[in-house]
């Protein structure tokens, strides 16, 4: 509503609001500016976590609680401008899972897609289907949803990732659905590894292949280490940096050339040292990971310095500029997956 009322009109008004309450009507007009926002409003904070301390606080669960008795033993990392929502934005969760040596995150699957980013820890696994995927430092791995998956520690280290996950959108939709395999581990289809190098070269089986074994729509799902910083680093050899994103590189799902999972796209970017990106805004709220080195991201009015492991998340439409100290390579992943399909991402870049 734009024009006050007069006096009358207002305590009319206010009375027939009354009057609906318990039939469950309301007034548009009182919230339709609240609703319908010129550019998005989001309650999230931009928010940093200290690896150290987020780290310090999972292995001291790991002394009181088993992954088996916890099902998966993870911080939530949520933002402390959705309080109780589990959401680090609005769309998205993010926590940090810990299994330590010998333990066995047991086997289920669900209609909530899922990533794993390494955070420390060498050796352990995520199997999908049956597929174990060995993890190393800072590989990417895919639990698309509904697909069985179960982790597990043979290494002598204890292993920390960070979980990305689909889940407010999910419960956004109403449609979370997930159940437990009877076993623990889920029985091994396939030898360690066995999409990686059917898929991971940007070849596929032969049609026909009776090798041809994981979803059509999602076959691969482990993207490592080794090899994406390897082309992030021979792109940053041979070009100047993007004025905006620094050089950025997407993790493309093979079948569809989009974004990995139907809800989640993710990237990483390298800036090199003394370099500043230019403000941008975008439509998906984002979670950084920091790979390696240290910067400045400056967030709306917020400064965040920034260290190797460290956690960040910028909410939608809020202004972010990142300077990078040394070499700074940065992981992300946001709902823009989602959004696309909606027609409702957008970006814009400020003029500095
Ligand atoms: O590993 O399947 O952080 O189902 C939250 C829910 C991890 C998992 C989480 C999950 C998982």
């Amino acid at each position: 509503m734009t024009a006050p009322l007069p006096n009358d009109a207002r305590a009319q008004l206010d009375r027939l609001y009354e009057e609906m309450r318990p039939k469950s009507l309301y007034p548009l007009w009182e919230v339709l500016s609240a609703l319908v926002t010129p550019t998005p409003r989001s309650p999230a904070q931009a928010w940093k976590w200290d690896y150290a301390s987020a780290r310090d606080h999972l292995l001291r669960a790991g002394d009181l609680i088993s992954a088996e008795q916890a099902e998966r033993r993870v911080l939530i990392l949520e933002n402390p401008g959705l309080p109780g929502s589990s959401g680090i934005t609005p769309s998205l969760y993010a926590g940090l899972q810990l299994i330590l040596p010998g333990e066995v995150a047991p086997c289920h699957r669900h209609s909530q897609s899922a990533l794993r980013f390494v955070m420390e820890g060498d050796g352990a696994y995520t199997a999908v289907d049956g597929e174990k995927a060995v993890m190393r430092p800072f590989d990417l791995v895919l639990t698309p949803n509904w697909q069985w998956h179960d982790h597990g520690n043979h290494s002598g280290q204890p292993m920390i990732w960070l979980d990305g996950l689909d889940i407010p959108t999910v419960r956004h939709f109403d449609a979370s659905f997930a159940e437990r395999l009877e076993a623990a581990e889920h029985p091994e289809t396939v030898a360690p590894g066995d999409s990686t190098r059917r898929y991971g070269r940007n070849l596929r089986p032969l049609r026909g292949s009776t090798a041809d074994r994981r979803p059509a729509a999602q076959p691969l799902f482990h993207y490592p280490y080794a090899e994406w910083s390897a082309a992030l680093a021979d792109l940053a050899a041979a070009e100047a940096p993007d004025p905006v994103l620094g050089h950025a590189l997407e993790f493309l799902n093979p079948a569809t050339g989009g974004p990995v999972m139907p809800t989640i796209a993710a990237h990483v970017r390298l800036l090199p040292a003394g370099f500043e990106t230019r403000p941008r805004r975008s439509s998906d709220g984002t979670i950084y990971v920091v790979v390696e080195g240290r910067g400045e991201a400056k967030v709306g009015d917020e400064v965040f310095t920034l260290a190797e492991r460290d956690l960040l998340v910028v909410p939608s439409w809020r202004e972010v500029t990142i300077r990078a100290d040394s070499r700074l390579v940065l992981f992300g992943y946001s709902d823009r997956a989602a959004q696309e399909k909606l027609g409702l991402y957008r970006e814009a870049v400020t003029n500095a």
